[in-house]
């Protein structure tokens, strides 16, 4: 079939036009990274846009995920979710510690609060919750816990750009949340990422970790990273700040197509939308039920006939690969709803420029796909 390719995401590019004079600007000044003009001008803004007290920029998510462990000198157990991208669990083997999985509830596929007490132990430190597709955790459930027990809790936020609770942005729930800002996401600088923290103390030291533990010239406080991001993916940020409401807006036109064409396909069921009072539709992820007569490899491997790649975010779980299967909360007899979902789930296309005659053709081949 020679139909034009169509991928999960596409990202969105500011137009050339609006890049050469920030490119210009960056010339000029010869500040190239370390906290240069861009830097500071991003970290304003989206503190402002997204309604939070402090932010930290990085050069990807999964650095700014290390260093917050380490800002927060979490050792020990750390309870997780084993339904993410394989980044949330790696974080927390760079910093020596076991990650703990906990099964995710049925319906938006988060860490499930009602079981995470069980798997408190002494050595218990924190918890590291995802908002799965941009969807909230049980933001106020979590912390009860946490409180009870003592435990620190970070959110990887990576999926959640500009999500609202029913208290402002989910970002300043917990002690932290990560953010990323690859290609792939709603708010993209190439690559980049954020911690979004809560105090002036805690935002001084996260931004010593992420530039090798320097506090000035000469002293060195910490086995700190280079974490930093450089004034170009600053720029970028910048300028996709300036369109990002129309790409809520682009998005969220894409969901609602697709939620009204497959209501009626039995055995594709959409994933119900998680109780945000404002969602960025950064995914689309369906579940193919055995009511569909094609199993959801089956129907991403139909999809891929005709040039459409749905990916299967998340499967593998991260439990099964090599260097956690071993781990005793990795036995999928403690994951099964984990299990379930990344087995029925496939993230269908969504982005901005999805134009409707791409869309239909995703439902078309839905559709037809039926067993
Ligand atoms: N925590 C969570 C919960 C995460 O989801 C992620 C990242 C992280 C932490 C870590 O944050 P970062 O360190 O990445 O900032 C992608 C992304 O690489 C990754 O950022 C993302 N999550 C994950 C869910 O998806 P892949 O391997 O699926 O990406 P890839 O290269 O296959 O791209 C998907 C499709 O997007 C391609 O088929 C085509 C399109 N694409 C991709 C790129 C990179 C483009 O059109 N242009 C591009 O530049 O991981």
């Amino acid at each position: 079939m020679s139909a034009k390719p169509l991928y999960v995401t596409e990202p969105f590019l500011p137009p050339l036009e609006e890049v050469i004079p920030m490119l210009e600007q960056i010339w000029n000044s010869k500040f190239l990274t370390n906290g240069g003009p861009m830097h500071q001008q991003l970290e304003r803004a989206l503190c402002e846009h997204l309604g939070v007290p402090y932010i930290s920029l990085f050069s990807n998510g999964t650095l700014a995920l290390v260093t917050a462990l380490q800002a927060l000198r979490i050792t020990g157990e750390v309870i997780t979710t084993p339904y993410s991208f394989v980044a949330t669990a790696h974080s927390l083997l760079w910093n020596g510690i076991k990650p703990v999985f906990v099964d995710v509830d049925p319906v938006h596929l988060n860490l499930d609060p009602k079981k995470i007490e069980a798997a408190i132990t002494p050595q218990t430190t924190a918890i590291m919750p995802v908002h799965c597709y941009g969807n909230p955790c049980d933001v106020d459930e979590i912390q009860r816990i946490a409180d009870r027990y003592n435990l620190k809790v970070i959110y990887d936020a990576a999926h959640a750009f500009g999500i609202q609770c029913h208290c402002g942005s989910v970002l300043n729930h917990g002690d932290m949340s990560i953010l990323s800002f690859h290609a792939t996401k709603v708010f993209n600088t190439f690559e980049g990422g954020a911690i979004v923290c809560q105090d002036a103390k805690t935002k001084q030291r996260i931004d010593h970790l992420k530039n090798f533990g320097f506090v000035d010239e000469v002293t060195v406080v910490a086995p700190g990273i280079n974490g930093k991001m450089s004034e170009l993916n600053a720029a970028i940020g910048l300028l996709q700040l300036k369109h990002v409401d129309e790409i809520h807006r682009l998005r969220g036109a894409v969901d609602a197509r697709y939620r009204e064409a497959l209501r009626d396909v039995p055995g594709i069921e959409c994933l119900t939308p998680g109780n945000a009072t404002r969602h960025n539709h950064s995914y689309f992820p369906i579940l193919v039920k055995p009511e569909y007569g094609r199993t959801r490899d089956g129907l991403y491997h139909y999809l891929k006939e005709f040039g459409i790649n749905a990916r299967r975010y998340f499967y593998p779980l991260i439990s099964s690969f090599p260097m956690y299967r071993a781990l005793p909360s990795s036995n999928p007899s403690n994951l099964p709803v984990a299990h379930r979902a990344a087995e029925q789930v496939l993230c269908l296309p969504i982005f901005p420029n999805l134009t409707e005659s791409d869309q239909q053709r995703v439902i078309d081949a839905i559709r037809s796909g039926r067993g």
